[in-house]
């Protein structure tokens, strides 16, 4: 039981704040492309993936912890929706026959089924490079932007997200992965952006050193724990629900966590870093922080 965590705001509040800013992002992402000048069938493959219905996660995470550093969320939307536009970019690569080779996405044919490998590969391309101009539309210093930015670029890039992306490419059904080598690419693969997501939010109001730091360590915490959901997911979740196959990690080759440790202990692993997520914030209060506690619960009992 958490009681340093617990908040008197109510849970049913905290569901009600986290998809009223899911629906601003949704609300801006449905309209930030238009006004571009895009080819058609381009326009309609980056739409494709990036209204499919996916959780949010990031952007809230984003708009939150900025909330929490004293901007107002309307003045950050359009740097967190960069950061889905990126989301985005990574599941659409990572669907491509050359790596994941993936035909379902979200419940629907992934990204290059519908529009073909090239549109697929530049629609992702177009996403990444879309969301850095986004993240320019913040209204904030332009300094604490740059900082921000830089925060995400460098989570995404080749000491990020790529790298983590290479390393599962390497050692998918080749190598004898031990557990710290797992942690290691779950950190790179999709740790390293959920963190920057919290991170770049503060920066995109403060800099309060202490505040960056327990919102670093509450992203590394809660994106270790999205990671193991995710590989308990992929064995126990019903396919529907989820968007896509089950089993495509064991069918693939690859190493989980369910594989290593059972799914028993992964369950218990994911908890303490979602106990550990939470822990982090426990030197702030209000309704930002209440959320952020409430998202590193959500992660660890979603279902999809
Ligand atoms: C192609 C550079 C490059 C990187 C790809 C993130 C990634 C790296 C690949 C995605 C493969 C995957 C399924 C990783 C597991 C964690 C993850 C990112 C799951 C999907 O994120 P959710 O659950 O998705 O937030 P939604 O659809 O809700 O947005």
């Amino acid at each position: 039981m958490v009681t340093h965590t617990s908040s008197s705001i109510a849970t049913i509040a905290l569901k009600e704040l986290f998809s009223a800013r899911c629906k601003s992002i949704d609300a801006y992402l449905g309209t930030c492309l238009q006004t571009k000048n895009i080819p058609d069938k381009l326009r309609q493959a980056m739409e494709y993936s990036l209204l499919a219905g996916g959780k949010r996660l990031r952007p809230v995470l984003c708009l939150t912890a900025a909330s929490l550093a004293g901007c107002q969320p309307d003045a950050v939307l359009p740097f967190a929706a960069a950061i889905e536009l990126i989301h985005t970019y990574s599941l659409i690569h990572d669907d491509l026959p050359a790596m994941d080779n993936d035909d379902l996405r979200r419940g629907k044919p992934s990204n290059h089924k519908a529009f073909g490998e090239a549109t697929a590969l530049l629609a992702g391309d177009a996403l990444l490079t879309e969301a850095f101009c986004l993240m320019t539309e913040a209204r904030v210093e332009p300094g604490k932007c740059l900082l921000a930015l830089r925060e995400i670029a460098t989570a995404a890039g080749p000491e990020g997200m790529c790298a983590g992306q290479e390393l599962d490419m390497e050692w998918t059904g080749t190598r004898d992965v031990q557990l710290k080598d797992l942690q290691h690419l779950h950190r790179l693969k999709t740790g390293a952006l959920l963190r920057a997501s919290c991170t770049s939010g503060v920066l995109l109001g403060s800099d309060d050193r202490n505040l960056y730091g327990a919102l670093s360590q509450y992203g590394a915490e809660l994106g270790i724990a999205f990671q193991i959901v995710d590989d308990i997911l992929d064995e126990v979740a019903d396919p529907e629900t989820l968007g896509k196959p089950v089993h495509s990690d064991r069918d693939n080759g690859k190493t989980t966590y369910p594989l290593l440790c059972g799914l028993e202990e992964s369950r218990v692993q994911a908890h303490n870093h979602s106990q550990a997520a939470q822990k982090a914030l426990q030197d702030y209060t209000g309704e930002d922080q209440a959320l952020l506690v409430y998202l590193a619960q959500y992660v660890v009992e979603r279902v999809k």
